[in-house]
């Protein structure tokens, strides 16, 4: 055997080495993601599904009601047809509003000749009481910075996703409104 020969035969099993410490490094680079992945999905996941079968406000105790919930959710005459609906822009400020559709069409062929709702729109109420005052400030306030989510979409008064200071000013340019009585 050559010196080439030789050369050639030790740089290809130190390839092969190299690849070796590769092949068990690469799992332990995709440690982190899994660890978040899991921390954050995959438990909290979990958790909801076994809070489906209990009754629970939030704060007291978690009472195990079976499967109440989902026998309520999904005998609910109403949840085929449920409708959301949604405002774009804020044309209307501190009044009651009625809202009525009629003649709707659903993708199943099925039509509700008339369907009606009421609500209040009062901006920068982002707590719900009627009223826009320091409160709603510091709900705000509490969390800026955040995405917009189903916990805390209220406080994006601006709607722009985020959480962010032109919903603080534009609360505080409402600051002292009502609803009307
Ligand atoms: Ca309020
Ligand atoms: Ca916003």
């Amino acid at each position: 055997m050559s010196m080439t020969e030789l050369a050639s035969d030790s740089t290809a099993r130190g390839a092969r080495t190299r690849r070796r410490d590769h092949d068990g490094i690469l799992p332990w680079l995709a440690a982190p993601a899994l660890v978040f992945f899991v921390g954050f999905a995959a438990i909290p996941l979990v958790g909801v599904f076994v809070l489906s079968f209990t009754t629970w406000d939030g704060i007291g105790a978690i009472v195990p009601s079976g499967l109440d919930s989902w026998r309520s959710v999904l005998t609910d005459p109403g949840l085929p047809h449920s409708l959301l609906v949604t405002f774009n822009g804020q044309t209307c400020n501190q009044q009651e509003v009625t809202l009525t559709l009629t003649n709707v069409h659903d993708t199943l062929g099925n039509t509700l000749a008339s369907a009606q709702t009421n609500g209040c729109f009062l901006i920068g109420d982002v707590n719900g009481d009627g009223h826009v005052g320091s409160g709603d400030i510091g709900n705000i306030q509490g969390h800026l910075g955040e995405g917009t989510d189903s916990s805390n979409f209220r406080d994006d008064i601006n709607a722009d996703g985020r959480i962010n200071n032109q919903d603080v000013q534009t609360a505080r340019a409402h600051r002292g409104e009502s609803l009307q009585e």
